[in-house]
C-alpha cells in the first residue's frame, strides 16, 4: 500500500484501488487530493498490471464534497487562473474502467467524482446529493450535466434546487447507481465486479467504454459509425483471433490485450 498526502493506493489481482484518506474532514476533496487521484489514474491507465480501477472512501463515508475551507476565499479570477476544471476533465480521458465504491455521504464534488466513474456500487444507506445550493453556489464539475442526462430534467432540477440527499435505492432506480448492497459488502462487491471485468479482453473493454461514451454525446448515426470503427479495429487484434479460435476449439481464451 502506498500512502500519499490525501489518498492511499494499492493494487490486487489486476485492480488498482484508490482510497480517499482525509477522515477528519469526511474525505473532503481538496486540490491536492484531486491531483493525486488524477496522477494515480493516469499512471494506472498506462500500467499493464492494472485492468480496472476502484475509487472508495472506505467503510464510513465516500466524501462530503469539495473542501469548503479551501474554497471559501476563492474568487472568479483565482478559479480561472487555477484552471482546476481542466484537471477534472482529464478524468473523462481515462481509458480503463473505473468503479466508485460508495459508503455513507457522497456529496457535491464527490458525487461529481462518482458520476465521472463508469459504474457505482453503493451501500444501501449511502446518501447522494448536491448541497452546493446551500453554500450559494452550484455544481461546477459536471453535476448538472451528468445528473440531467441520467434522470431527466425535472428530477435533476428538483435535487439540484433543494440540495436534498437521495437514497441509494432512489439513485439505483434512476440509473445513477448500478448496485446496492449492505454497507459492509460494498468494497467486496465492487472488487468482484472489477475482477470480472479485469478478466475480459482488455481491448474490447476499452473500445466498449469509448463507444458507450460517444453514444452519450453524439447522434445515434455518429455514435454507430464510431462503434463500427471500434468493432473493425478489434479484428486487428491478436485477442480477436484467440477469442474466436478458443471458442471453436472449445477452450478458455488467453487474452493478452494485444
Ligand atoms: N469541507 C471541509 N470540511 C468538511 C466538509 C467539507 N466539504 N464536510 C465536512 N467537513 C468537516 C466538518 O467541518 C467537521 O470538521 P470539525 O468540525 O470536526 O473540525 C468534520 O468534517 C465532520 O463533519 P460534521 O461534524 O459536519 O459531520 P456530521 O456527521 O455532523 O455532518 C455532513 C455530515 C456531510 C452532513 C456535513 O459535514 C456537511 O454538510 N458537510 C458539507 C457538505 C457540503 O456542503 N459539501 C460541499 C459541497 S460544494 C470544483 C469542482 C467541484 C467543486 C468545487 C470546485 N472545481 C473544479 C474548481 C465542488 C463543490 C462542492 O462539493
Amino acid at each position: 500500500m502506498v500512502s500519499k498526502e490525501t489518498i492511499k493506493t494499492w493494487t490486487e489481482a489486476g485492480v488498482g484501488v484508490i482510497q480517499l484518506d482525509r477522515p477528519k474532514v469526511l474525505n473532503a476533496l481538496n486540490r491536492k487530493m484531486v491531483t493525486e487521484i488524477l496522477e494515480t489514474m493516469e499512471a494506472w491507465d498506462r500500467d499493464d498490471d492494472v485492468a480496472v480501477m476502484i475509487v472508495t472512501g472506505g467503510p464510513r463515508v465516500f466524501a462530503a464534497g469539495a473542501d469548503i475551507d479551501e474554497m471559501a476565499e476563492d474568487d472568479a479570477i483565482s478559479l480561472e487562473l487555477l484552471n482546476q476544471f481542466a484537471e477534472w476533465d482529464r478524468l473523462a480521458w481515462v481509458k480503463k474502467p473505473i468503479i466508485a465504491a460508495v459508503n455513507g455521504y457522497c456529496l457535491g464534488g464527490a458525487f461529481e467524482l462518482a458520476l465521472s466513474c463508469d459504474l457505482i456500487v453503493a451501500a444501501e444507506n449511502a446518501q447522494f446529493g448536491f448541497p452546493e445550493i446551500n453554500l450559494g453556489v452550484m455544481p461546477g464539475a459536471g453535476g448538472t450535466v451528468r445528473l440531467t442526462k441520467l434522470m431527466g430534467r425535472a428530477k435533476a432540477l428538483e435535487w439540484l434546487w433543494t440540495g436534498d440527499y437521495m437514497t441509494a435505492e432512489f439513485a439505483k432506480a434512476n440509473g445513477v447507481v448500478n448496485r446496492t448492497v449492505a454497507p459492509e459488502l460494498v468494497f467486496e462487491e465492487a472488487m468482484k465486479l472489477a475482477q470480472k471485468i479485469a478478466k475480459q479482453a482488455p481491448l474490447s473493454v476499452r473500445m466498449i467504454k469509448e463507444a458507450v461514451n460517444k453514444s452519450v454525446d453524439h447522434s445515434v448515426y455518429e455514435a454507430m459509425q464510431f462503434e463500427r470503427k471500434n468493432f473493425y479495429m478489434l479484428f486487428a487484434s491478436e485477442d480477436q483471433k484467440e477469442g474466436m479460435r478458443a471458442f471453436v476449439e472449445k477452450r478458455k481464451p488467453q487474452f493478452k490485450g494485444k
